[in-house]
């Protein structure tokens, strides 16, 4: 199996906790491709070009919850994504997955130079996170003990870890503080810090 990323997509990161939490590393090969150039090894498999893409045979997956799900499948260990008929867990990782869609909009706009974002854009983006932000800290617990590892969990933190890296809310961890404890919880693993965003493989052309 291959599994296509870019060291700093989220999608791409939650893929690859997956596939080390489904015992599965020695079987994928990670390669590490650039998105929007014309040579990306991706677009002979996928005319859109994105990451993650899993490719096992003739197979060709995207989307990270597909390709997470397709991983739990093959590790054979306790699923972390959710099956159809769990509607609650199912629900929560939509959620989750919607959070850190709009965390990734936002993270596009303040990469545009500044003349070219958009300040009405940014506000939307600042309240809609706000208002979720308010909901997580009123709904999540720091975790005793090992924290336990779900797509939602994995998304959340991983849309937590983009509004870090890129400082999107700066004053997050002071208003939102259990947020903030749950968020330490998790990027205490080591398993996890080794995926967070890195500055050094920022792409100019991922805007
Ligand atoms: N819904 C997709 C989102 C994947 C996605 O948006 N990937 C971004 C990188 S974070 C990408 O490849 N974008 C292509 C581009 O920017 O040209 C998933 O869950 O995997």
């Amino acid at each position: 199996m291959k599994l296509y990323y870019t060291p700093n997509s989220p999608y791409a990161r939650m893929c690859r906790i997956v596939a080390e939490l489904a015992g599965l590393t020695d079987q994928i090969e990670l390669e590490a491709v650039k998105l929007r150039t014309p040579d990306s090894p991706v677009l002979a498999h996928a005319p859109m070009g994105r990451v993650p893409l899993l490719v096992d045979g003739e197979l060709v997956l995207s989307e990270a919850r597909h390709i997470c799900a397709y991983l739990d499948e093959k590790g054979g260990k306790s699923p972390i994504v959710a099956p159809y008929g769990v509607w609650r867990a199912v629900a929560a990782e939509a959620e989750a997955l919607a959070f850190l869609d709009a965390v990734v909009v936002w993270s596009r706009e303040v990469r545009r130079t500044e003349e070219d974002q958009s300040a009405f854009l940014l506000e939307v983006a600042d309240e809609q996170m706000r208002r979720e932000m308010m909901h997580l800290n009123g709904n999540l617990s720091p975790p005793v003990g090992d924290p336990p590892m779900t797509f939602e969990s994995i998304c959340l933190f991983t849309a937590l870890g983009m509004l870090d890296f890129y400082e999107l809310m700066p004053d997050w961890r002071d208003t939102f503080p259990t947020v903030a404890a749950w968020l330490d919880a998790y990027e205490a693993l080591p398993f996890v810090a080794r995926t967070l965003p890195d500055a050094a493989a920022m792409n100019p052309l991922t805007r």
